[in-house]
């Protein structure tokens, strides 16, 4: 199959997803063409099978904010015409699947059927998708879309309570690969961060509200009370100047290492012990995912699609969003010499359930699916 990939190119969920599914289908043998404004993150290699085509985003003195959905439009009719792509599968609702709508639309006039996928990704259902200021745009897309996918039952169930949805809704996890992820011996940094053998945490997140490190920093703090412990605090975004203050004021900050954005963020979960997790709301846990890969075990919030993922008592435990004290207890439980292998084994037995080989085949199945319908 020939398709077109709608992504954003940034670090992140949803980017991240899109890049490893084409990448994998590339393997595959499809021709996939990314269409974005840069160079995704993880599509840093040659394949002869994948392709990127940039956005242009022409500026005007008129625009206070450049229209980037007509040009993102504008190129994937272009692609699309010139490709004859045979679908176009659009990751993260907005912009990306009102632009691709809309595309179909401009192909239909010449002629041209193109089939459109939505995949919903979390925030763009439930923080900034039902915002009035988009709700009815992202209501018309989904419904509008040939096919739709989400990354859990709970932002299924998400998606159908916060909008008037007419479309069937196909449910596709996210996934990993474990050929990437995996525990490697980085001794070495294991003890340049911990000399005295400390426990290691470790959170990784675009430091955004939803992510409540606030949480994190509180766990820490009162684990680091009971045993000697430094955390390891990896990505960037919005909250981190607040969480650098709260390090401060807790006068932990010598035992927290903020890492900034990583590539090879596996190098750094190869030696960690524990992942925190204590998001408000949270669609999947990708970041949870990985770590559990590297054998991490991960304490999180319940919330969203966390339980689809995170097993309680299993691979790591699940507290209600905000309960601290839940989450240093059951942090202090796992840490323990006898516990910790088996919870380590258990996370990555978990992660293997999520293998890329296993969920790639569910999206061609379901391309199959949706082109048979058309
Ligand atoms: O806020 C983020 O974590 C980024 C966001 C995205 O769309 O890039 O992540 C969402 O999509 C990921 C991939 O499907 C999921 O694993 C994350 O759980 C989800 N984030 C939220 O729901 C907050």
């Amino acid at each position: 199959m020939r398709i077109g990939i709608v992504c954003y190119p940034t670090f992140g969920g949803s980017g991240v997803v899109a890049t490893e599914l084409g990448k994998a289908l590339a393997q595959k043998g499809h021709q996939i063409h990314f269409i974005t404004y840069s160079q995704p993150v993880r599509l840093d290699f040659f394949n002869e099978n994948i392709y990127y085509h940039e956005v242009y985003i022409p500026s005007y003195p008129l625009f206070q904010h450049a229209p980037y959905e007509l040009a993102l439009t504008s190129k994937i009719v272009d692609v699309a015409t010139n490709i004859e792509l045979d679908l176009l599968h659009v990751h993260y609702a907005i912009p990306h699947a009102s632009a691709g709508i809309l595309a179909r639309q401009i192909l239909a006039t010449k002629g041209i059927i193109l089939p459109v996928i939505t995949t919903l990704h979390g925030t763009d259902i439930t923080l900034v998708g039902k915002d009035p200021s988009f709700e009815p745009v992202v209501t018309h897309s989904i419904n509008l879309s040939d096919g739709v996918t989400t990354v859990s039952e709970s932002l299924k169930k998400d998606t159908f309570a916060h909008f008037e949805v007419t479309q069937e809704i196909e449910v596709i996890p996210n996934f990993i690969d474990l050929s990437k992820f995996k525990r490697q011996k980085k001794e070495h940094f294991k003890k340049a961060i911990c000399p005295n053998d400390e426990k290691l945490l470790i959170h990784t997140s675009n430091f955004r509200k939803v992510k409540r490190i606030e949480d994190v920093i509180a766990v820490f703090a009162e684990v680091k009370k009971q045993i000697p412990a430094k955390l390891l605090l990896v990505g960037d975004g919005p909250e981190r100047p607040k969480i650098e203050q709260l390090c401060r004021e807790l006068e932990i900050s010598r035992c927290v290492h903020f890492l900034g954005k990583l590539d090879a963020v596996e190098e750094v979960l190869s030696v960690a012990d524990i992942f925190l997790m204590p998001s408000e709301t949270e669609s999947f846990g990708l970041a949870a995912l990985e770590a559990m890969a590297c054998e991490v075990p991960v304490i999180s919030s319940n919330a969203g699609g966390l339980p689809e993922l995170n097993i309680q008592g299993v691979t790591g435990f699940l507290s209600n969003v905000g309960d601290v004290k839940d989450m240093v207890e059951k942090t202090l439980f796992i840490l323990k010499d006898e516990n910790l292998p088996i919870f380590r084994a258990n996370a990555l037995a978990r992660a293997k359930e999520f293998e890329i080989s296993k969920i790639v085949p569910l999206y061609e199945g379901y391309y199959e699916k949706v082109l048979e319908r058309i």
